[in-house]
């Protein structure tokens, strides 16, 4: 039985793993679970995650959620090369640092963005309050200037010379915000020289191609039949308003 991977390339942990396969040519089949359309809350897919949220992985009987859980059994099983998940033990330690961080900075005040630029406005049918939307701004911002300061310095690449699964998991998440339209690479000439590295170490195709949807989104949303949003509404106001 061939591995599945269960994604949804509007999801950015989802693009990590997808790119991150891709990439280190581990064949998988394709599982698509729209989240738009509330495909996370059916019952199959339950059995697969249920934590409701993708990616998620099943290989054979074994079934696994968590992109950074799901990337480092990829590494470990197929053998991909050092500087993805490297063993030295202060290079790790060094990838580990910024997973540990991001989640909490980058990826939760990305998609803060992402939801109330485009998203709510879609679901409520009303823009956010401006100072809801520049407070966002704000702690974004500032994430940002974290990452170049803190995780990147002067280096290529997070963990150094190399690529590894911190800069895929900061980059999918930093490409959300423009997703909605918000240039975050503007006047941040580090940040927009980091992402031209990244971009031409994953491959430009493959790169882009993971990247497709969710830089259409904006277009996604006009044409999206909003009463399938409904679902995400009670999150919506306890999340984010
Ligand atoms: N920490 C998890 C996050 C997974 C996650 O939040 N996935 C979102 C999409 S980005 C999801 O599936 N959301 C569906 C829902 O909450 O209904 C990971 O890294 O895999």
């Amino acid at each position: 039985m061939p591995l599945e991977i269960y994604l949804d390339l509007f999801s950015q942990p989802c693009r990590s793993v997808y790119i991150f396969a891709k990439k280190n040519n581990i064949p998988f089949e394709f599982k698509k679970i729209r989240l738009f359309e509330g495909e996370q809350y059916q019952e199959e897919f339950g059995k697969i995650n249920v934590l409701r949220k993708v990616p998620a992985i099943k290989d054979g009987d074994f079934t696994l959620a968590e992109s950074v859980a799901i990337m480092i059994y990829l590494a470990d099983k197929y053998g991909t090369p050092d500087h993805w998940y490297p063993a030295d033990l202060q290079t790790r330690a060094r990838v580990v640092e910024y997973l540990s961080w991001q989640h909490s900075a980058i990826r939760i005040h990305g998609s803060k963005i992402f939801w109330l630029k485009l998203m709510i406005p879609k679901i409520l049918g009303t823009d956010v309050p401006k100072e809801k939307m520049d407070s966002a701004l704000e702690d974004l911002d500032g994430s940002l200037r974290l990452f170049e300061e803190k995780f990147l310095q002067d280096k290529p690449f997070i963990a150094g010379q190399k690529i590894s699964l911190a800069d895929l998991v900061a980059i999918v998440e930093i490409m959300q915000p423009v997703g909605a339209g918000l240039d975050v690479f503007k006047d941040r000439p580090k940040l927009s020289a980091w992402r031209d590295r990244v971009r031409a170490e994953i491959g430009n195709d493959l790169f882009d191609e993971a990247h497709q949807n969710i830089l259409g989104a904006q277009d996604m949303a006009k044409c999206i039949d909003s009463s399938k949003l409904e679902i995400f509404k009670p999150r919506i106001l306890k999340l984010f308003l």
